[in-house]
């Protein structure tokens, strides 16, 4: 069955934007990629002290199964040079599953939807963007409801273009 999913990239060294087109190529090869934000420019959060990150949101098609769909994310993020130091640390390419149609996985590698998707607007802000009446199959949300609920404080600027 053809799933409808949404995934956050994001990155904070190197040339960001390179980085996010490189990832989105090789997303290409393995899935239809049919909607994408604008970049974002975001204000660090969890670990603040860290570079700036570009983040946006891309919705993609796959018959793919959630396991096997994280499988080849951690190939991509691994042939593009990611070295897991510090968590939640400065990586050249970040790429997280949100949202795998209305599935609810718990699993010891794999929490759909990303446990937090709601409190992130470097997640929401870009997601709203594209998808603002989608729900959140456990919240029962918004996506447009869960970005307007989130406290001020986090930073995020929309870039006009993809660079
Ligand atoms: N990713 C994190 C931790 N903090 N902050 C921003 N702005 N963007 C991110 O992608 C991000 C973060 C862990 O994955
Ligand atoms: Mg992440
Ligand atoms: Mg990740």
């Amino acid at each position: 069955m053809r799933k409808l999913v949404y995934l956050s990239l994001g990155s904070n060294l190197g040339d960001r934007a390179a980085n996010l087109n490189d990832a989105i190529a090789r997303l290409k090869k393995i899935a239809d990629i049919v909607a994408a934000s604008s970049f974002y420019e975001t204000e660090p959060v969890e670990v603040t002290a860290q570079p700036w990150f570009l983040n946006y949101v891309v919705a993609l098609e796959t018959e793919k199964m959630p396991k096997q769909l994280l499988t080849a994310i951690l190939d991509i993020e691994q042939q593009m040079g990611r070295r897991r130091n510090q968590q939640k640390g400065p990586r050249i390419i970040d790429i997280d599953i949100l949202l795998f149609g209305s599935s609810i996985v718990n699993t010891k590698n794999l929490t759909i939807p990303h446990p937090a998707l709601h409190e992130r607007r470097f997640v929401l802000e870009p997601l709203a963007e594209i998808a603002p009446d989608l729900r959140h199959p456990v919240l029962k949300r918004s996506m447009r409801e869960l970005r307007n609920a989130l406290p001020s404080g986090q930073s995020v600027r929309r870039l006009s273009s993809k660079l």
